[in-house]
């Protein structure tokens, strides 16, 4: 009986999976600066989501949820059962399964990396991050193999970053949260509120700054962060991009040089979320440590970003887009060369947390809104 239940169960969420969603050919119209702004929701119910993939070759996106799911969106917006072969994550607090992208030789290689956080012993987690191969019909990881470990695991549920980009010469970057423990920051025997930078098998380069240093991880590549939550790789200079959330006031947009200390907690333009001053802080600037590229003294609570470089809609193009958590709405920051000139909120009619961003291959972004009811839209201009 009990089984005959379970299997009308499966059956039904099988029709569920396999039917085209009602929701597929809604699209909200809102206005904006440049033009009318077309929301479609490509899918609902996702639990948390926190990142997007595309697949080449219109084969989906990999999505996943902070709980621990990875789970394929087919283009016309089918959710797949979760992927298995997924590391268990510390799913508490803002851990879970953080970030994923695809490698850059992945048609070759069908090789996919996840950033996620990790148990460690006394109820601390870290960020980790592995990789494994997508199997051909996209339904679980291969050989799934960690290359990483934030070191101390320090969090109690707070701070893991964890955005993974590569450059141009394809070694990766890894942004990590200091947990939470604002001085482990500015420590270098210590993997908290740092970048790191390593070879896709998780080899540490030669050449990173602090390579040989005694009583330094020579993963290094700068620090002085707090919860970067976003980075992409600058399409035209080709240079790592982050930014962070502040405290109570003070996110930041930095340009990641080799070895740049970003000063937290030492210098910061924000204060605790009680109102006290952060204890560290000796000021907005600090000697020997490199402002914010761009500020915001009210936090929108700052995720994922993307660089739009398309020639589909032509007002963004060179335009930066970052999520906003605590404002619940999609900033959009137009530039001149380098140099932010102007800022636009957009879908903050949804009234959701938009964690991530990014731009698909077909010139539209694609927005993820975290959330227990979370969904991936698909944003374009009319
Ligand atoms: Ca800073």
């Amino acid at each position: 009986m009990l089984r005959k239940t379970l299997q009308a169960a499966l059956c039904a969420s099988a029709v569920l999976t396999l039917s085209a969603p009602a929701w597929a050919a809604q699209a909200q119209v809102l206005k904006s600066e440049e033009g009318t702004v077309e929301v479609t929701t490509v899918v609902r119910g996702l639990d948390h989501p926190w990142s997007v993939a595309f697949l080449p070759g219109q084969r989906g996106m990999l999505v996943t949820e902070r709980p621990g799911n990875l789970r394929l969106v087919s283009p016309d917006g089918r959710l797949s059962a979760p992927l298995s072969g997924v590391p268990e994550v510390w799913a508490n607090g803002q851990g879970g399964l953080l970030d994923v992208v695809l490698s850059p030789d992945f048609k070759q290689d069908r090789t996919v990396y996840l950033s996620y956080s990790e148990a460690g012993k006394d109820g601390k987690a870290g960020t980790a991050v592995g990789r494994g191969q997508l199997s051909e019909d996209s339904k679980r990881l291969e050989n799934f193999d960690v290359i990483f470990r934030q070191q101390p695991k320090l969090s109690t549920g707070n701070h893991f970053g964890s955005r993974l980009v590569f450059d141009r010469e394809g070694y990766l970057f890894i942004t990590l949260g200091e947990n939470n423990d604002r001085p482990t920051a500015q420590d270098l025997d210590k993997l908290q509120g740092k970048v790191v930078r390593i070879y896709p098998d998780g080899k540490v380069p030669d050449d990173n700054p602090f390579v040989g240093q005694k009583n330094v991880r020579p993963e290094i590549w700068s620090y002085g962060l707090r919860n970067p939550q976003g980075a992409a790789l600058n399409p035209w200079s080709g240079t790592l991009w982050e930014n962070e959330h502040g405290p109570k006031g003070g996110d930041e947009l930095n340009i990641i040089e080799r070895g740049k200390n970003y000063g937290w907690p030492l210098a910061t333009h924000g204060i605790n979320y009680s109102g006290a001053p952060i204890p560290e802080a000796k000021g907005k600037d600090v000697e020997g440590a490199l402002g914010p590229h761009h500020v915001w003294q009210v936090s929108p609570g700052l995720s994922g970003m993307a660089f739009y470089d398309n020639e589909r809609f032509k007002p963004w193009q060179h335009n930066v887009f970052i999520g906003a958590l605590v404002s619940r709405n999609l900033i959009r920051l137009q530039m001149e060369g380098d140099q932010v000139v102007h800022e636009e909120r957009l879908l903050g009619e949804l009234q959701e947390r938009i964690r991530d961003v990014r731009q698909g291959p077909d010139g539209y972004l694609y927005v993820l809104s975290d959330e227990d009811d979370g969904a991936l839209y698909k944003v374009g201009l009319k």
